[in-house]
């Protein structure tokens, strides 16, 4: 039997709301394992060797970290339907970059700045030392929502502006990975209240795309402990990684390497390197829990050095 897709998560993760869905468009049967969404993560970082952001996609003993990479991989082991459809992926990956990394952030800034009463307690002490800065007050809070605004509200209208011609997708004829990436981070939006719900309102032909997208659904998923994604990593071994391809300047498979994000929650993993090529690095590891995993990065957005 093929091992089961286990995805560690939590609700209102728009990150996870976007593997969530990638799950829902491929009609795929999974686990969820609920995360905190605060560090520390006792039953998770076990798994990933320090990683914590969410999600995180486990299938047996390996752990594949970033959706960015989740979709790929959910890709290579369930093609159809695709999300990356022939001749459409480098675009849909700069509109990605895009929308994750300019759109995203000062969303989340305003949202949050807006949703202080129904977001847990400890999280903006923890998301502000996650990215090192000191834990902010409910004044710099609502300071920061307030500057974020403008970068919103022009950001949404460019979004509305690439579906002006009334195509379907954000690329046109076929739904690409660029979809997700702009879902998500409009989803967070009214993801905890419809306080901030008049930002969308004024643009039918969006809230008709996100209507598109809310129909993926997300597969058919049961709930797991956290001790049986434990379990199951323990008993099972890492899948042998396919062959690597490395550019002139990598350290080679057998190096021992540390990864981390290139941006925020920078938590160091360390392991052997095991695979190397243009999409993805993958560092074998050894844990006192779970014993062998194989976790599993995208290749942009990490920094990887030799130890
Ligand atoms: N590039 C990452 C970003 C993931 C991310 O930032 N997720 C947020 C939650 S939506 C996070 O990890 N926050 C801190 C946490 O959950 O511990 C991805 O695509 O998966």
């Amino acid at each position: 039997m093929a091992a089961e897709l286990i995805l560690h998560n939590y609700d209102f993760s728009n990150y996870a709301e976007k593997a969530r869905l990638a799950l829902g468009y491929k009609g795929l049967t999974w686990r969820s394992v609920t995360i905190p969404p605060v560090a520390p993560k006792p039953d998770l970082t076990p798994l990933t060797g320090g990683y914590r952001r969410t999600p995180v996609l486990q299938i047996g003993a390996d752990i594949y970290c970033d959706t960015r990479l989740i979709l790929r991989e959910l890709e290579r082991r369930y093609p159809s339907p695709t999300l990356f459809p022939a001749g459409y992926t480098p675009m849909a990956s700069a509109v990605t970059y895009w929308a994750e990394n300019q759109l995203f952030r000062p969303m989340s800034l305003y949202v949050s700045g807006h949703n202080m009463d129904v977001l847990p307690e400890t999280l903006q002490a923890d998301r502000a030392l996650m990215r090192g800065l000191p834990p902010p007050d409910a004044a710099t809070m609502l300071r920061a929502a307030r500057r974020s605004a403008p970068a919103v509200r022009v950001q949404i209208a460019a979004v509305a502006a690439m579906l002006e011609d009334g195509r379907d997708w954000i690329l046109g004829p076929v739904v690409t990975i660029a979809d997700f990436a702009i879902y998500h981070a409009l989803w967070f939006i009214t993801a905890r209240t419809g306080r901030l719900a008049h930002e969308l309102a004024p643009y039918a032909r969006i809230s008709a795309w996100m209507e598109r997208m809310r129909g993926f659904g997300h597969g058919t998923v049961s709930p797991m402990t956290a001790a049986e994604a434990l379990a199951i990593a323990a008993a099972a071994e890492p899948a042998e990684p396919r062959d690597s391809a490395p550019l002139a300047e990598d350290p080679l498979p057998g190096t021992r390497v540390r990864i981390r994000a290139d941006d925020y929650a920078r938590d160091p993993v360390e392991g052997e390197l095991v695979l190397i090529d243009a999409e993805e690095i993958a560092l074998r590891r050894v844990d006192a829990l779970v014993g062998e995993t194989v976790v599993h990065f995208p290749r942009l957005g990490y920094d990887l050095r030799s130890v």
